[in-house]
């Protein structure tokens, strides 16, 4: 068994690596248990537009008939969007999913794992995983930390959810020695809102400067990857307060339910956008395609400091 068995391109994404041009991964997980029908297959043909607009090919990234699937048809982006069989698909599930032929929507971590073996730098995603709150008696931390610690690819997100502890979750990748660069402001993103509250570790504006640093970290030999937080337009945020309250009772509910390990996320992604009529549903789309503008940009200016 080779790798070359469980890797396929997509012809566009395979036509790219060959003639050197810039690709930035997607992740599926954000359109299987992310997103509701149909927003979600629509914001994911979207942001593969923004991408391509911008000169830069876009590889969503799922496992399909036993296979890591770098970019995908259509189609394919229809199925992930309507199998309420799509497992989530992170790290320790990556094996399983391909050996049993399932079809799989891959996290962060997992898509960073596919990413890099496909050589791919820059992935664009909505919020990455986290510290839960409670995490000191539940040990729930997500894997894409660890994940983010070893495996190098950059990841544009809008920073992380208040669902989490934003604080321990920036405490944990410290540790990691993974850095957090944000776009525009000095304090890490929360998702829905643009402003944490905490610090990022260092603030770059332009793609030049955020591409000389990623490289940088690498030519080093500092292998991991690298938190691009990129805040959500003022313009689309919610208002904190309202996200504040709902992502209480939603927390509440989920211990209420005794909802547990990676059943977790998308539990609380549901409640918040039913608890707010859908109007979380506008940000999180508006974040996403924000993200996909900063991270063609970087992809490309990546390609200038290779
Ligand atoms: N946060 C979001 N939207 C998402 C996710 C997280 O705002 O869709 C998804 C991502 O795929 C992320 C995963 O990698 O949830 C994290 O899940 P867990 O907390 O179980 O590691
Ligand atoms: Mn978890």
């Amino acid at each position: 068994m080779t790798l070359d068995n469980f890797i396929e391109y997509a012809p566009e994404v395979a036509a790219a690596k060959a003639a050197g041009l810039a690709i930035v991964a997607l992740e599926s997980t954000i359109i299987s248990h992310g997103m509701p029908y149909p927003q979600n297959v629509q914001t994911a043909r979207d942001v593969e537009a923004i991408i391509r607009a911008a000169g830069v090919v876009p590889a969503t990234i799922a496992v399909l008939g036993g296979k890591i699937r770098i970019g995908l048809t259509d189609a394919e982006l229809e199925l992930l969007g309507q199998s309420p069989e799509a497992m989530k698909v992170s790290r320790r599930d990556l094996p399983f999913v391909i050996a049993s032929g399932r079809i799989g929507a891959t996290t962060v971590a997992a898509t960073m794992i596919c990413a890099a073996l496909a050589g791919i730098q820059v992935f664009v995603t909505g919020g990455i995983g986290g510290v839960h709150r409670g995490a000191e008696t539940s040990f729930d931390i997500s894997a894409d930390l660890q994940e983010l610690a070893q495996t190098s690819v950059a990841v544009v997100c809008a920073g992380a959810k208040s669902i989490l502890d934003i604080g321990l979750t920036l405490e944990y990748l410290e540790t990691h020695g993974v850095p957090v660069v944000s776009v525009g402001q000095d304090n890490f993103a929360a998702f829905y809102t643009p402003d944490s509250g905490f610090k990022a570790d260092f603030r770059l504006d332009t793609a030049t400067e955020q591409a000389r640093f990623i490289a940088t970290k690498w030519a080093l030999g500092l292998a991991g990857g690298v938190v691009v937080s990129n805040p959500v337009p003022a313009s689309a945020a919610m208002p904190r307060a309202e996200i504040d309250e709902i992502t209480a009772q939603a927390l509440a509910e989920a211990a209420t339910q005794g909802i547990s390990g990676k059943a977790v996320t998308p539990f609380l992604l549901a409640r918040i956008k039913a608890l707010t009529e859908g109007r979380s549903l506008a940000t999180n789309i508006a974040l996403v395609k924000h993200n996909a503008n900063i991270g063609a940009q970087l992809a490309l200016a990546l390609m200038g400091s290779a």
